[in-house]
């Protein structure tokens, strides 16, 4: 199934008066602040986010899952998909992919159909926090990390198969998320475990293209409770400088404890050139994979003002990070779910992006503390959906892709055609 842009443009037609409205008076308020809003708007077009392969189905707990109808049963079905998204928002063009959750069968014939989609390969993800059929090492006990070496050797090699598949379909990067770590108190003996998987990921980072990036991912607990080998951000830094130059962390919003400054990290990597991707998501307690925006939106607006004074105002030369979502969708359809999400990032942004730099810096120089929560605060409250409607109606994208997407039924259309029954692989 396909949207069209002539669809898209006919649908539009009935907002674009009272849009108009909106953006005109927005841009009158922003100029008499002194910010140039087309600069804004074209960072905005410029700006892609990444969709998973797993996280176009529904999502499940450890307690269980319930289906919706017409979920993606193959790799194209997610693409397809990641394609309507994109066609909506014109703000998801790229696929991310899991393996060996979504292994291309037909290699070349999926290059082919992501060219015809309009979809770039975004980051690849190996897989060893699972046993595959057939697997001649379990991963039970840590893979990377493993006490046995042939263990680890087979967890090498995977990865250098994703990278691979990945060299293949023209992405350029690989994440790495380790599941390895230990439930109990002296099960695990920390230093061998961080020493053997440092030496892991030298012989990973060994087998990229030189043009490729290595993300090491952290978290903190899960599905070990314990100890988890890559814990936090210091040791995923510590790891990726070991690796070398293309070698970088990855902050993913759901991998923190409870109340953990993640602006601040965010602040501290982008100034030492080390934030190489982005996992977006929201929580309120631990890895809650929900929708961008939904628990914590200040705190979003936050990191986002981070990256855009650490891209931007004071670039240090950090390469620009992929941009990824990484949710689960258990409630709601995943295809709403994660136009919501776009929207919830796309929003931060732009408040982020209309935060008078300067004047906060003088504030932050002359220690005026109310001063300085006001200017960020006057950026969060102010009501920038007009700029992000107007950035889409540029980019030939649906002035309200929500609206769009209920008003067409698209997800009926897709259980017709593809039935109710139908699960995709992933989370
Ligand atoms: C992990 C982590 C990884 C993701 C897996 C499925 O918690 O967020 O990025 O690939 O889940
Ligand atoms: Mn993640
Ligand atoms: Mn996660």
């Amino acid at each position: 199934m396909r949207i069209t842009t002539d669809q898209i443009q006919d649908f539009n037609k009935a907002f674009k008066q009272d849009h108009q409205k909106q953006f005109q008076f927005l841009q009158g308020q922003l100029e008499i602040k002194g910010i140039d809003t087309e600069e804004v708007i074209e960072k905005l077009q410029q700006f892609q986010v990444a969709i998973p392969s797993w996280a176009l189905g529904a999502g499940g707990t450890r307690f269980g899952r319930f289906s919706f109808g017409g979920e993606p049963a193959t790799l194209e079905q997610k693409m397809e998909d990641v394609g309507l998204i994109h066609a909506l928002t014109q703000s998801a063009g790229a696929i991310s992919l899991h393996i060996p959750w979504d292994t291309p069968r037909d290699p070349a014939a999926i290059k082919e159909f992501a060219g015809a989609l309009g979809l770039a390969f975004d980051a690849m993800n190996s897989n060893t926090f699972q046993d595959q059929v057939d697997q001649k090492h379990s991963y039970k006990f840590g893979s990377l990390c493993h006490t046995e070496a042939a263990t680890r050797a087979q967890a090498v090699q995977h990865n250098k198969e994703v990278i691979d598949i990945g060299k293949y379909l023209g992405s350029k990067s690989l994440t790495v998320w380790l599941a390895d770590g230990s439930s109990f108190p002296g099960q695990l003996n920390f230093r061998k475990a961080l020493e053997h998987t440092l030496d892991s990921l030298k012989e990973i980072y060994a087998h990229m293209p030189p043009d490729w990036k290595l993300f090491i991912e952290y978290k903190p607990f899960e599905p070990n409770f314990y100890s988890t080998v890559i814990q936090d951000w210091g040791t995923s830094h510590l790891l990726a400088n070991e690796c070398g130059e293309n070698a970088y962390c990855l902050v993913d919003l759901g991998h923190h404890l409870p109340n953990t400054n993640i602006e601040q990290i965010v602040a501290t990597l982008l100034w030492r050139g080390k934030l190489g991707g982005f996992h977006f998501n929201d929580s309120k307690y631990g890895d809650d994979d929900l929708t961008v925006g939904a628990i914590q939106p200040y705190q979003l607006f936050l990191i986002f003002n981070e990256l855009v004074y650490g891209m931007f105002r004071n670039p240090s030369g950090n390469p620009s990070p992929a941009w990824m979502i990484d949710a689960s969708h258990n409630l709601k359809d995943p295809l709403e779910d994660l136009i919501q999400s776009l929207e919830a990032i796309r929003l931060a942004y732009a408040q982020a992006l209309i935060v008078d730099h300067q004047a906060l810096e003088q504030a932050r120089e002359e220690n005026d503390v109310t001063k300085a929560q006001e200017i960020i605060q006057e950026s969060y409250r102010t009501d920038v959906r007009p700029l992000i409607r107007e950035a889409r109606l540029r980019s030939k994208g649906a002035i309200e892709p929500l609206s769009y997407y209920r008003k067409t039924s698209i997800r009926q259309q897709l259980i017709k055609i593809r039935g109710l029954e139908t699960v995709a692989t992933g989370l």
